[in-house]
């Protein structure tokens, strides 16, 4: 049963994928479990019987046959205990509400720090969860100097690497990420994101990091760690992003805080803060169906409430991405960004995270 769009404030929007699913079973004429299910959703939902009946009888069922199973559910302890849960997470919703409320008040812009220290880096971003983009601590890269298409060709243009590809056929691309897995020579790779001008159907990202980390090992003798937030730690470099104009990361969270460093190129980053988890169609596991470039506000009326901040890096910055910050990034330019998430500080937010992650 697809989950619903909508919490109890958007009551009046049932589950009409679920609707669709089902009319099939609608030529026997009788109310099944997965009927029960759905009136058990709608119900929780905050949808009037009324309403739910007529639903029903558009579907082919009696009106006394509708009202009679709703009026059953509405009864049921079963379901007692499941409104006892809803409202215990419409009171969370409503504490989360606060600190968007808040933010209204606040200055939209993402700060730039130059050569932010240790200490006001974790007082003032990574312990508030709140985005930053560093200046001034990458001068000692020599990948800033270095990089470019032609230095890696010469030095692993050999080397068999796996990219992202076939996006443009996938809406889910990122959702279907195992299924777009390829192989190739990274000289290959490189000519194409060379000739491509602007596209998103292919993109070599952290997803692809396990096969590239020995394929790409001599690059990393050009990145330096940055030891003023990160631990060194030999199993956890970093993860290389590479790509042509026009790609595209659809909105999303981690489960890590993370640093994006720019190496080359530029990115514009769209980010809406964790706390409005609510309001974002969090669907499954870490996703959205909201497409973040093209806002649909009659499928998404929430998205009406959710502050997005933007900002735009290039090479030599450093933005922190706060942990279950929900962010989404276009690729302004052919453009090589590295991660990291081995802070100096708890960085485990995965050991918590729901098991289950239909939402
Ligand atoms: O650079 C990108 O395209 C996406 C980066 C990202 O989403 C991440 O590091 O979590």
């Amino acid at each position: 049963m697809a989950k619903n769009l909508a919490m109890v404030k958007n009551a009046a929007m049932y589950n009409k994928q679920a609707v669709n699913v089902m009319k099939n079973q609608v030529m026997e004429n009788r109310i099944d479990d997965s009927w029960r299910a759905w009136i058990a959703e709608n119900l929780m939902l905050g949808g009037l019987p009324i309403h739910l009946a007529q639903i029903l009888q558009s579907k082919g069922f009696s009106l006394g046959n509708a009202s009679e199973e709703i009026e059953k559910a509405s009864r049921s302890p079963y379901l007692q205990g499941a409104r006892r849960l809803r409202n215990r997470v419409a009171k969370r919703d409503w504490v989360l509400d606060i600190y968007r409320k808040l933010s209204h008040l606040q200055n939209h812009e993402i700060p730039r720090r130059h050569q932010l220290s240790r200490e006001e880096f974790l007082q003032d971003y990574y312990s508030q969860n709140k985005p930053v983009i560093i200046t001034g601590m990458m001068h000692d890269w020599p990948a800033l100097a270095k990089w470019n298409l032609d230095y890696f060709r010469q030095t692993c243009g050999d080397a068999e690497v796996e990219v992202q590809y076939g996006r443009s056929q996938d809406q889910n691309y990122e959702l279907n990420s195992l299924a777009h897995k390829k192989l190739m020579p990274f000289a290959q790779y490189i000519d194409q994101v060379e000739q491509a001008g602007q596209t998103n159907d292919f993109y070599m990202t952290a997803n692809n990091d396990g096969r590239n980390r020995q394929a790409l090992d001599v690059l990393w003798q050009d990145i330096v760690q940055l030891p003023e937030y990160l631990r060194a730690d030999p199993n956890q470099r970093g993860f290389f992003w590479f790509g042509p104009k026009g790609t595209i990361t659809p909105f999303h969270h981690d489960l890590t805080n993370n640093f994006m460093a720019q190496v080359m190129g530029r990115k514009r980053i769209h980010m809406i803060p964790a706390y409005q988890v609510a309001q974002v169609y969090n669907m499954r596991h870490c996703f959205t169906e909201v497409d973040g470039l093209q806002i649909d506000y009659a499928r998404f009326p929430n998205m009406r409430d959710v502050r997005i901040q933007q900002c735009e890096i290039g090479p030599g910055e450093i933005l922190f991405l706060p942990v279950g910050c929900w962010h989404l990034v276009e690729g302004l330019e052919t453009s090589v960004t590295i991660a990291f998430t081995n802070f100096l500080w708890d960085n485990d937010y995965f050991s918590n995270y729901p098991p289950d992650h239909d939402f």
